[in-house]
């Protein structure tokens, strides 16, 4: 345990070499984020960390799997880390007095946990009522809400633009269809939607583009300023005269 006198606003950084250390108490210090040094306290079983100004609890507080005890209070917190579901360990947490709606799935994962404080936050009207209940409807409130949850990874396309600007060309090469097939093809007429699939570089992840290829007659204006309401939507415009194309 590492008693202060003073309030500290830069946290010592020989913190990490303290292996051995299975408590500490930083509350009510003036600390605005946590160094990583503390995630080689790998035996640490308490740490106290309410009242001072961190806005988010770093993802890195996921590999302090001994800990038992979490005091997380009047901090300012926002949300977790999904990574708190790997603190298995965790008996006792407190989060009450922060700005919290809604909690990660991860969180059902804390098999051990039997005090949970959470009041004074701003939940969402279920989660609110599943806590009023008690941690077991909490936890039954994130399975459900993990059931429903259905990702989709789908986003919208949309190219627009003057006729015979190369919109339907382009959403063909996108698809990898060949150059003889999509340049003999007649002039689009009303709205075609073709699927492109890409690939999250980061992550892996498939996700479909659904290609909203809109015919450039005027007399589908109408239609398409009516579709720029669409969310979620990636926007290709063709000019024939400046060459213009432009991505939002
Ligand atoms: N040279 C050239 N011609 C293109 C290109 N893209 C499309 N075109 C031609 O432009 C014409 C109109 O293309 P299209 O995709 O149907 O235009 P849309 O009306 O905007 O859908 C077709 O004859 C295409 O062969 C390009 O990058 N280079
Ligand atoms: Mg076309």
């Amino acid at each position: 345990m590492l008693p202060w006198r003073e309030q500290i606003e830069i946290h010592p950084r020989w913190i990490g070499n303290l292996a051995e250390l299975t408590e500490l108490r930083l509350n009510e210090n003036l600390l605005t984020e946590l160094p990583e040094t503390i995630v080689n306290l790998n035996r640490l079983r308490m740490l106290t960390l309410y009242g001072n100004r961190l806005s988010f609890l770093p993802e890195w507080i996921g590999k302090l799997t001994s800990l038992e005890e979490l005091y997380a209070s009047n901090l300012g917190l926002e949300s977790l880390p999904t990574t708190i579901g790997n603190l298995t360990k965790l008996r006792e947490f407190t989060l009450h007095q922060n700005r919290i709606r809604e909690l990660p799935l991860s969180f059902g994962k804390l098999e051990s946990l039997r005090e949970f404080l959470f009041s004074d936050n701003p939940l969402n009207p279920e989660l609110a009522a599943a806590y009023k209940e008690g941690l077991d409807a909490v936890k039954r409130y994130l399975r459900a809400k993990a059931e429903v949850q259905v990702v989709l990874n789908e986003a919208k396309l949309i190219l627009i633009g003057e006729g015979e600007v190369g919109k339907s060309c382009l959403l063909g090469a996108l698809r990898g269809d060949p150059w003889e097939k999509v340049a003999g093809l007649p002039s689009t007429h009303g709205i075609e939607i073709k699927p492109v699939k890409v690939t999250d570089s980061a992550t892996g992840t498939e996700i479909t583009l659904n290609g909203w290829d809109f015919g450039g007659q005027r007399v589908y204006r109408p239609r398409t300023s009516c579709s720029s309401a669409h969310r979620r939507s990636i926007w290709w415009c063709g000019n024939r005269e400046r060459g213009h194309r432009r991505v939002r």
